[in-house]
């Protein structure tokens, strides 16, 4: 024997041993616990919902068994003491959605908790780590705070944009006793920057984000305890008007009659903070008529118009103990507005996610320069820079550049984003807007002296602080490239809410981008707080007809209209998002809750859109009464145009076959039914209006007349068209062999068309997928892989680094061929490919509800693409698949964690040539079953890290 057979032999052997060591003596641990979604938060629920993962080496492990306990401290539960709650010994393989059932906790109460899982052969693991949640202040009793607040407004007059300064707060108080522990309980209508000390408390921006503030309005609580001292201290707070009070939306360019205060006239704000002393005695530091109040450094500030900064009217040290302050006026106070809610923050809050540097800085005026970062994002700048006594600089914020060099704005519409900064001159400042952001890679800067190191200017990223849980990459430059841009595009559209665009006068919770987007949102972050938060937005908005607003929140006026433009109602295809988004959630996190409580609002959707029916289907202009005539339809797509009653027809599909599948789960069979008979009677309408013998899809184009009043109405509807067939199969509405047939049809428009798309928002959502269900693959591919207009890759050659909102927005050689009125360089819209990307080229699709069970069924063939690799933190774990195509061979790497069964699909018809982890997969003792499937093997596995060769 040579020594390289004799190392392999040992080496493997080796393997075996510690393979074996690993089945027989492996544990599982739990790790990653969390409850709410959140690691160790507070939280308003009496009974939280508790998560974990786990850990466990070798292959097939899964959980038999687990164990909480929850006790009132630390110590408690370190000697086994669960006050709270045992839950004992639980059989079942459940990691998450498990409902605290202890003893009740009082608010402010800190709780701590652990569990330990047993695995499949009963083996018991270890106590997690100690992890904990607080409860937050649920009951409106507890409030003792007061909202409080100054009405600036007449400083604001006459100038071009009614922008009142920002008003500071101050309350100094003393707290006799040595301390023990505090919290901060704070929200304003309108936002907040709080202080103890002059320390800024968080590093969260915009809080207490936007509502629909007569309904609900949300506080957030921060341990305070190590920013307050026995003694003097000293509170202050800067308020700015935010969505409550500011500018929204393009009112001033549609020409409303009101244009900001949509919801007041002036922030306030509310703040509790309450401290147990170490003698067990408590006190209380509110808002109410002691705290004084003047003017300061923030002359200006709003989200779409900008900030402006007058460093010299910084009143110095305003924030310390023994500021004078006896020139400051004293505050008023104001009642709560009856029906108005105050409840815990449940999103993750929007901070800084990533810092970025200025890539290059040129002069292209006097005293004129432009930085460009080098990406598209939204955020805000920080300003490190020496500069005299009133030298003051000019920010002004572009997403692009003519081609003289010079900043585009024109796609900002009426958002005049432009920050200013007046120099106090004493040394370097530093200085970042508080109460705005922008959506841009490049600053204009006026003011300049001289050319500053690069390093004066840094870009703050700012978003909804969400876990990143997705990675992607591919051997296709372009792709990478591409899924980068999805990603800056998602994080520049979800800040407190999901947006459409960051940078012009709209920022706003459009519905359609949202729904389309959305499971591709969840490949890429933890969504589920986030949509928590929104999923009640889209509830509150609802209009009393039962519709879901076209986005959310919708300010309505005292007529009951939308108060940004009165035409903006509901729309199909924006206004299902109220079912689409429940479902998402429902179905990646298994959120039992959010269809529990969602479902009242969704029933009278329903019911909403049942009554425009007619035998089954939405009425042929059925959508007559909103404008756009028949809703957005298939907006911003190529050429020819869909029906909008047909899209509306199988949406409304959509949603009851989603609603029968939710109702079933949370156990409501008799709803789950009636939605099920009622998707039945939809698809036979659809099957007799819309489609002719041959399966070919159909349209009375009649109908519309000469199109007036619908989107792009001149050019007449069709039935037969890539968005329809797309949507056909997506939703599911057609049977089997109309499935067939609908194949062949989109197959051979999207031939027929070059190869190329002509697909809008709610087309391109499920063409790839629909290609791929139907057996096109290869055009999926195609399309994905096309740099030529239309397509996303023509966006990436054309140096895009991030989504825009039109399939052509710049071509290097037309430049801005669009009327800039309605052209967004961040439109997260068109990024929806992401789901195909995840679940078709990674091929990481859930079987069951929260990832529990999975099939990874990469679409691998000859389609131009050898490798690609990814992973998706799911709610039970990180999930990885990736392949590579060499030489005739396939290698498929796969990782499935803990608790997951998964079904691996291989693309070859015998298992002979199939090795897992260097040995044949035929009787192989860590492969389950094996099943032949036609032109393909199904593998089932558990846990564990997989090489899976093939010859292809
Ligand atoms: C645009 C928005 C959004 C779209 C609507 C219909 O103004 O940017 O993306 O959903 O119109």
């Amino acid at each position: 024997m040579n020594l390289h057979t004799f190392y392999k032999i040992t080496s493997f052997c080796c393997l075996v041993f510690f393979s074996l060591l690993n089945i027989a003596f492996g544990q599982i641990n739990p790790t990653y616990l969390r409850t709410e979604y959140k690691v160790n938060p507070f939280v308003e629920e009496a009974k939280p919902r508790l998560s974990w993962e786990l850990e466990g080496k070798g292959f097939n492990k899964s959980q038999s068994a687990y164990q909480i306990m929850v006790a009132s401290s630390e110590g408690l539960l370190e000697k086994n003491k669960a006050d709270l709650w045992d839950s004992k010994k639980v059989s079942g393989n459940n990691t998450n959605q498990i409902e605290y059932s202890g003893k009740s906790i009082a608010s402010g109460q800190r709780v701590y908790w652990k569990v330990k899982a047993w695995d499949e052969k009963d083996k018991e693991g270890k106590w997690s780590e100690i992890q904990s949640w607080e409860l937050a202040k649920p009951d409106a009793n507890d409030w003792q705070a007061k909202w409080i607040g100054i009405d600036l407004n007449h400083l604001a007059e006459k100038a071009e944009y009614h922008l009142p300064p920002s008003p500071y707060l101050r309350k100094q108080a003393n707290l006799s006793k040595k301390i023990k522990s505090a919290r901060l309980y704070i929200s304003s209508l309108g936002l907040h920057n709080f202080y103890i000390n002059g320390e800024k408390i968080g590093k969260d921006f915009f809080a207490s984000g936007w509502t629909d503030y007569n309904k609900r309005v949300y506080y957030n609580v921060y341990d305070v305890s190590d920013k307050l001292k026995a003694g003097e201290n000293v509170f202050g707070a800067i308020l700015s008007n935010g969505w409550y009070a500011g500018y929204l939306g393009y009112a001033l360019l549609v020409g409303s009659p009101q244009v900001k205060q949509f919801y007041g006239k002036f922030p306030l704000l509310k703040a509790q903070v309450e401290v147990q002393y170490e003698d067990g005695s408590k006190e209380q530091i509110i808002t109410d008529g002691s705290w004084k109040t003047s003017t300061g450094a923030i002359l200006e500030s709003d989200f779409l118009e900008g900030e402006k900064h007058d460093a010299r009217l910084e009143p110095i040290d305003w924030d310390k103990v023994d500021f004078d302050d006896s020139k400051w006026k004293n505050i008023q106070v104001f009642e709560d507005k009856p029906g108005q809610l105050l409840q815990l923050y449940p999103s993750n809050p929007v901070r800084v996610v990533e810092e970025l540097k200025a890539k290059s800085i040129k002069k292209i005026a006097e005293g004129k320069y432009i930085v460009d970062f080098g990406q598209n994002f939204a955020g805000n700048i920080h300003l490190k820079l020496r500069g005299k006594l009133g030298d003051s600089l000019v920010f002004r914020y572009g997403e692009m550049l003519f081609p003289d060099g010079s900043l585009m704005v024109d796609n900002l519409r009426k958002a005049r984003a432009t920050d200013t900064y007046i120099f106090k001159g004493d040394k370097v400042e530093e200085w970042s807007p508080s109460f705005t952001f922008h959506g841009f890679q490049f600053v204009e800067i006026s003011g300049l002296k001289e050319e500053p190191k690069l390093d004066f200017l840094t870009g703050l990223a700012l978003s909804s602080d969400l876990d990143q849980v997705g990675h992607f990459e591919s051997d296709n430059a372009m792709l990478n490239q591409l899924y980068s841009n999805i990603i800056w595009t998602q994080r520049a559209n979800y800040i407190d809410i999901p947006t459409d665009c960051p940078q012009r006068d709209e920022r706003l919770g459009w519905t359609g981008d949202a729904q389309v987007y959305m499971r591709s949102a969840i490949f890429n972050a933890d969504v589920a707080p986030f949509h928590k938060k929104w999923i009640q937005d889209l509830h509150d908005s609802q209009w009393p007809n039962g519709a879901y607003p076209v986005y959310s929140p919708m300010p309505v006026n005292e007529q009951g209209v939308a108060a940004i433009r009165a035409s903006d109602a509901f729309s199909p295809g924006w206004s299902e998002a109220g079912i689409i988004c429940t479902y998402e959630i429902f179905k990646a996190y298994n959120d039992h809750r959010i269809v529990r409580e969602s479902l009242p609002f969704m029933n009278k959707f329903m019911a909403f859109l049942k009554a425009r029916t007619k035998d089954g289907v939405l009425k042929e202009k059925s959508f007559e009464d909103v404008n756009p005539k028949g809703g957005f339809g298939d907006w911003l797509s190529v050429g020819e145009k869909t029906s909008p009653d047909l899209l509306a027809t199988t949406y409304y599909f959509y949603c009851n076959k989603l609603m029968a599948e939710m109702c079933r789960a949370i156990g409501d069979l008799q709803l789950a039914n009636d939605y099920e008979k009622e998707s039945l009677t939809v698809k036979n309408g659809f099957k007799k209006h819309y489609m002719e013998e041959s399966g070919r899809l159909k349209t009375n184009s009649a109908l519309y007349g000469n199109g007036e009043g619908y989107v792009e109405g001149q050019n007449g509807f069709a039935g037969h068209t890539q968005t329809a067939y797309a949507n056909a199969l997506y939703s599911g509405i057609l049977n089997e062999e109309d499935q067939i047939l609908a194949g062949k049809f989109l197959r051979e428009l999207v031939e027929a068309n070059d190869n190329k798309l002509t697909t809008g928002f709610l087309g391109f959502k499920p063409l790839l997928p629909a290609l791929t269900s139907s057996g096109s693959s290869d055009k999926a591919y195609q399309l994905l892989q096309s740099t030529e207009y239309p397509s996303l890759g023509y966006e990436v050659v054309n140096g895009a680094t991030s989504i825009w909102e039109r399939w052509d927005s710049f071509t290097k050689d037309k430049g801005f061929i669009h009327n800039a009125a309605m052209n967004s360089f961040s439109h997260y819209a068109f990024g929806s490919v992401n789901e195909w990307m995840f679940e078709n080229m990674l091929g990481i699709k859930a079987k069951a509800n929260g990832y529990q069970e999975i099939y990874i069924q990469p679409e691998i063939g000859n389609y131009g693409i050898n490798k690609a690799s990814g992973s998706f933190r799911s709610m039970a774990g990180n999930i990885k698949s990736g392949w590579t195509k060499t030489n005739g061979e396939l290698i498929q790497q796969i990782e499935i964690p803990v608790n997951v069964k998964a079904f691996c699909f291989v693309p070859v018809t015998e298992t002979a040539s199939i090795q897992i982890n260097g040995e044949p997969i035929d009787n192989n003792n860590i492969v389950k079953s094996i099943k032949k499937m036609e032109g393909k093997v199904m593998v089932e596995l558990g846990s564990g890290n997989y090489t899976i060769k093939s010859k292809i």
